[in-house]
């Protein structure tokens, strides 16, 4: 097998050391994933940072949380960045004057003082505001943590179920790559290859003032993420009439893991969370009729504009932004045929479709399945790669140092430790988890690695990276 990276002759433990980067990215009310490539505050990178800062500091997790909330929209959507107003225009692309989402998200209730984006990224804040609490049951009484938080968490939720409901079936949509939070993924190539990406000399890239390029999506992607984007704040962040929607099953699994979460978090409050339940149930099973390929072994992504992009609201998969279907869970049957017009399965096989292994509800056949296919040609864990490879070893595709197109990134490393666990695979979980530590350890607490070597790749000293690897260390 290659060789893989090593861990340092070093007299400091991994705690202190991870603790020093959260500490490090820490702004005073929120932890940054890297300073110099993303210095202002990440919807998921923040849930997972809490779910390894509740380790160091319980008061800070729950207060990396609530910053975050403080942002949401009045429409429940909780935005993918909340900007730092003292960090300079240009440290950041797309800065707060492309989003404008104070005019722009006015309709859609964005706050008027705070700046943020008008996308999101994946519910992982239910599960990290549960885990959190978990972490000091007694601080977080005494605060009042989890009755602040749950309002807006269920709201959140109900945006999500409602108003990115786009394919009529129960789950959830994302309308730009960003959202789904694997901006590159090959998942993405064939849905984006229909956009006009906006010119180049329209925007100017920072991420390249800081990574290496071939590290990083290319200039024709951005232009594409850009043109997406754009076109999305010009709408005023209306859901339903773009031009990219895309069934994905992380984030749909994510949203699922995230109302179990929410359950337990109402009945610590003397509710009942039986009904959540029970919806995270139905989730469950619609994700799999939806998005399962018995073939591929693992779920894939729907892309819901293969037949073209509804003219405006009332048109197919649009216009049912107030109807709950979602929410009541009345439509999560999947008893018909998909009910936008050719939709279809797009055929990439990313780590994405692993992520759903985290599902307690998963029938026991698909777990093992999925537990396969991680093991498989495909992705070879614990043969020849260690961490899992975001994307399909054996695809055309396949890069090992681009982004999110090859390399192994630590979230989805904690996320299948934990998947596995939760399905008794408990020595493979245990050869994953050693995985994250030795690998963050060994590369300075990287963004992501080379899923072959373990050498690291994009920044160093990354927040999520830092947080998760704490986490399993505990
Ligand atoms: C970007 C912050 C974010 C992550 C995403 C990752 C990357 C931002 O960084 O996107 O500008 O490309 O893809 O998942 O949240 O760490």
């Amino acid at each position: 097998p290659p060789a893989t990276a090593t861990t340092p002759a070093t007299t400091t433990s991994l705690h202190t050391r991870a603790a020093r980067v959260l500490e490090a990215n820490w702004t005073g009310a929120s932890t940054v994933p890297s300073r110099d490539l993303y210095p202002h505050q990440w919807s998921w990178d923040s849930a997972f940072i809490a779910i390894g800062l509740r380790h160091v500091s319980p008061r800070r997790a729950q207060t990396e949380l609530e910053t975050l909330l403080a942002a949401q929209w009045g429409d429940g959507r909780v935005p993918h960045i909340v900007f730092n107003p003292s960090v300079p225009l240009d440290a950041y692309f797309p800065s707060p004057d492309f989003w404008r989402s104070s005019t722009a998200g006015r309709t859609a209730g964005a706050p008027r003082t705070l700046q943020t984006s008008g996308i999101v990224q994946p519910p992982v804040h239910a599960l990290a505001a549960w885990l959190v609490h978990r972490a000091d049951p007694e601080l977080s009484r005494a605060r009042g943590f989890l009755a602040r938080v749950h309002p807006r968490l269920a709201a959140w939720h109900r945006y999500l179920l409602h108003r990115r409901d786009l394919g009529g079936a129960g789950l959830v949509s994302v309308v730009h790559p960003w959202e789904q939070g694997m901006d590159n993924s090959p998942c993405w190539d064939a849905p984006l290859a229909r956009i006009t990406p906006a010119p180049a000399r329209s925007f100017r890239r920072a991420d390249l003032d800081h990574g290496a390029a071939e590290d990083r999506p290319t200039d024709l992607d951005y232009g594409r993420y850009v043109r997406l984007a754009a076109d999305y704040r010009d709408a005023g962040y209306a859901d339903g009439g773009g031009e990219f929607a895309v069934e994905d099953p992380a984030f749909n699994a994510l949203l699922i893991a995230s109302e179990y979460a929410l359950a337990r978090i109402a009945e610590e409050l003397g509710a009942t969370g039986s009904a959540r339940r029970a919806r995270a149930q139905r989730l469950t099973a619609t994700l799999v009729e939806r998005l399962w390929d018995a073939e591929a072994g693992m779920f894939l992504c729907r892309d819901l504009r293969a037949g073209g992009t509804p003219s405006g609201r009332g048109a197919s998969g649009s216009g049912r932004s107030d109807s709950g279907r979602g929410a009541s869970g009345s439509g999560a049957g999947g008893e018909d045929e998909p009910r936008v017009p050719g939709s279809r399965l797009l055929p990439e096989r990313a780590v994405s479709g692993l992520v759903p292994l985290i599902l307690p509800g998963l029938p026991r056949d698909i777990a093992a399945a999925l537990v396969r296919t991680l093991r498989g040609p495909h992705f070879s864990v614990g043969d020849r790669t260690r961490l899992v490879p975001s994307y399909d070893l054996l695809g055309e595709a396949f890069d090992p140092h681009r982004y999110w197109r090859g390399p192994a990134w630590f979230n989805t490393g904690w996320l299948l430790e934990r998947g596995l666990r939760t399905h008794g695979e408990t020595a493979a979980a245990e050869a994953l988890r050693r995985a994250v530590l030795d690998l963050a350890d060994a590369t300075d607490f990287a963004e992501y690695v080379d899923p072959y070597t373990g050498a690291p790749c994009g920044a160093t000293g990354f927040g999520w990276t830092a947080a998760l690897a704490l986490d399993l260390y505990h």
